[in-house]
């Protein structure tokens, strides 16, 4: 049985996320979605809401499972019995610092990277600017889910308040 590890930080989980993970779910027997966790860095969204966007909009996909994670990520696809990390390539931005990772990782416990190229209609989709756009009201409709695009609309009004 094959099982792959998409890791991120999901603050918000998008489309281009989303991708990635319906296309690894297609290679491998199983997927686990780990969600980076109690990282020092602030958020738009804690954990638990990170985790649980991402449980909605996956639910569909019968061999993908949910986690959260902490500490180094060659630890959690050890515990998750993980032979590879998927990740999403977008345009070459990423590439430096996704095969410097992917490198280190795999000096770690030998961990295959697969990468994906992002999907042509997503490849300027980042969390970030996601959150910027939407902060100065432009539409990000398109980039999320339903219940992800109301849950960011609702933490960008209490934001306002
Ligand atoms: N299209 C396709 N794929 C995309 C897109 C897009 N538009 N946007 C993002 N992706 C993919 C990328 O593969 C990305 O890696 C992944 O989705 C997640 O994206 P983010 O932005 O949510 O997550 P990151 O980049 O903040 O996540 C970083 C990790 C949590 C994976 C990383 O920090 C990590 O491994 N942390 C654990 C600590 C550790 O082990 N450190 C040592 C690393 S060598």
């Amino acid at each position: 049985m094959t099982r792959a590890v998409c890791p991120g930080t999901f603050d918000p989980v998008h489309e281009g996320h989303l991708d990635v993970v319906r296309r690894a779910a297609a290679l491998f027997d199983e997927v686990v979605v780990g969600v980076g966790v109690n990282q020092s860095k602030q958020r738009l969204f804690g954990d638990d809401e990170r985790l649980a966007m991402i449980r909605e909009a996956t639910a569909d996909l019968g061999n993908v499972s949910v986690a959260g994670f902490s500490g180094l990520l060659t630890d959690f696809c050890a515990e998750q019995r993980a032979q590879a990390i998927v990740k999403g390539l977008r345009a070459g931005g990423d590439f430096e610092y996704e095969m410097q990772m992917a490198q280190m990782n795999a000096s770690q416990t030998g961990v295959e990277t697969v990468f994906v190229p992002t999907s042509p209609q997503w490849s300027f989709l980042s969390s970030s600017l996601i959150k910027e756009v939407a902060r100065l009201g432009g539409d990000v409709t398109g980039f999320l889910t339903p219940a992800v695009h109301q849950r960011l609309a609702a933490r960008l009004a209490e934001a306002e308040r």
